[in-house]
This record gives structure tokens, C-alpha cells and sequence, in this order.
């Protein structure tokens, strides 16, 4: 009886214990998740400086409806621009994200050459609704949500930038970098 009590006491210890790594080990994947996931994108993608790298990777100039390839927020220029996207339309159809492969690159013409500002990882929003509950997150930052009828004639997408390349001050998820120009 005695020690089948000692027993029974040792196991509980060690499924407190186990508890209590598990929850440590929760907190430390949602603390570092995110660092490591940024550590991640940066490293599979800075090799896309060279733009020759990024078109043999499938990556392609895109433009606007009205051909614009520089794109800046003009009725608000205080927010700056995005820059000039090299989008992969494999990657923007098929309805998944990964933060080693997105979408999009944006560069910022600096002295007509253009530089690798940031990563832009862009879903079709019928294509990810369709298998999943809520809308889409990486680094633990939502989405925005851009509707039909957006500049780029595509259907409601669901959109992140990354300014991993070049610091915003509106923020390194934001959509908008005040430090870049069109012009
Ligand atoms: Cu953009």
C-alpha cells in the first residue's frame, strides 16, 4: 500500500511536470514562432536582390489595369508606395500560404535600379475561404482585405507585405511604405 502510494505520487509528479513543460513549450513556439518564421522568409528570399534570380524563380513584372508598374497610394502621398511588385501567378492561384514562398517581391527604384524592399504574400479570398474557417495570418499578423474592383483587376484577395528588406516606418506589415517613392 505504501508503495503503490509512492508510486501513484511519483507519477503524478511526473505528469505535472509534463504538463508544466508543455505549457512552457506553448509559450515558447508562440513567442518565437514568429521570429523564426520572419528568419525563415528573409533567408529563403534574399536571394531575390537579384532581380535575374527572382524571373528564372518564375517571378514576373506585373502592372496595374492602366499599366502602372510603380505602384503609390497618389490620393495619399504622405503614405508612400509599395513599390514595383515581380509576382508568381502559380503561387497567388493555389490558394496557400508559406512564408518561404510568397507571392509577390517589391522593389523600390533607387537610381533607376530596383532593390529588394519586401515580400508580399497574396491569396485569392474565394480560394482560401473555401478551406478555412477565418481569414489568413503569417507572423502573426493579420491580413488585409482588398475587394473586386481593385486596381489589378483580380477578384477579392486577402494580402500581407513584409518590409523585410527595407524598414517602413508605418510599420513592417504595413501595406504602404512612406519611404518609398514612384517618383
Ligand atoms: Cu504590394
Amino acid at each position: 500500500m505504501k508503495g503503490r502510494a509512492r508510486s501513484l505520487t511519483v507519477v503524478g509528479a511526473v505528469f505535472a511536470a509534463a504538463i508544466c513543460v508543455a505549457g512552457l513549450a506553448a509559450v515558447a513556439s508562440a513567442g518565437s514562432g514568429s521570429a523564426s518564421a520572419r528568419a525563415d522568409a528573409t533567408k529563403a528570399t534574399a536571394k531575390f536582390r537579384d532581380l535575374g534570380v527572382a524571373e528564372q524563380a518564375g517571378y514576373g513584372l506585373l502592372k496595374d489595369k492602366k499599366g502602372i508598374a510603380c505602384i503609390a497610394m497618389d490620393s495619399m502621398p504622405a503614405m508612400g508606395a509599395m513599390g514595383v511588385h515581380y509576382a508568381k501567378a502559380a503561387l497567388v492561384g493555389d490558394g496557400k500560404l508559406k512564408v518561404t514562398t510568397p507571392e509577390a517581391l517589391v522593389y523600390q527604384p533607387v537610381d533607376g535600379k530596383l532593390k529588394l524592399a519586401a515580400v508580399e504574400y497574396v491569396v485569392i479570398k474565394s480560394a482560401w475561404d473555401a478551406h478555412h474557417a477565418s481569414a489568413p495570418s503569417l507572423f502573426g499578423q493579420k491580413f488585409n482585405f482588398t475587394p473586386a474592383g481593385n486596381r489589378f483587376g483580380l477578384p477579392a484577395y486577402y494580402s500581407l507585405h513584409a518590409w523585410f528588406f527595407k524598414s517602413n516606418p508605418a510599420g513592417t506589415f504595413a501595406m504602404w511604405n512612406p519611404k518609398v517613392s514612384c517618383k
